[in-house]
């Protein structure tokens, strides 16, 4: 029995293919963009769904079943770097952020994944820049929502070593999006 149990995989999870993984938690490729039937999309191509409450944002995330990223899972998603991509600072150009100068290249937000030089090493798309993403407050702190990675229109810190922007109240609805998150679940040979 405990041979048994020792051949199956149960190391083996495996995030859906619209996520990245890293370890066990999985994580979403792209920022969400809400279907009709309220439930988060992680795709390549689209608007992200912004205007949205914290609360809103984690009920999209549930509908996909999974949950808004905590605040450290989100920065996990940076691979413990200093930037998504590495210790360099971007070049003007490489994320939908405002240039050094402060000049905005977007008139709105961009489509996922359309600046792809701004993504993680691991694949993640986007945590710097084009839309605000809330965040759920990590287990054991203080209850608090945060926005992470600056805008289109306002860049910021590192979103990997800064401090998350605290906002106002949970029930604010601005320019902030969501980004789901999951655990990584026992690939079972059957269900392949
Ligand atoms: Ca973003």
């Amino acid at each position: 029995m405990i041979a048994l149990l020792a051949w199956l995989p149960a190391c083996d999870k495996r995030c859906p293919e619209e996520m990245v993984q890293l370890g066990e938690l999985c994580i979403d490729r792209y920022e969400a963009s809400v279907a009709a039937d309220g439930r988060a999309r992680s795709l390549p191509g689209l608007k992200p769904t912004v205007g949205l409450t914290h609360a809103q944002a984690a009920a999209a995330c549930r509908s996909a079943s999974k949950r808004l990223c905590y605040d450290h899972e989100w920065v996990a998603a940076c691979g413990g770097r200093e930037w998504p991509w590495g210790s360099e600072a971007p070049v003007d150009g490489q994320c939908p952020v405002p240039n050094a100068n402060g000049d905005k290249p977007l008139d709105d937000l961009a489509l996922t994944g359309s600046f792809p030089r701004c993504g993680s090493v691991e694949g993640v798309q986007d945590l710097y820049g084009n839309a605000w993403e809330w965040t759920a407050p990590d287990p054991g702190t203080p209850s608090a929502s945060a926005k992470r990675g600056g805008a289109w229109y306002v860049a910021g810190p590192s979103p990997c070593t800064g401090a998350p922007f605290i906002m106002h109240d949970p029930g604010f609805a601005g320019t902030i999006a969501a980004r789901c998150c999951s655990d990584a679940r026992v690939a079972w040979p059957w269900a392949r």
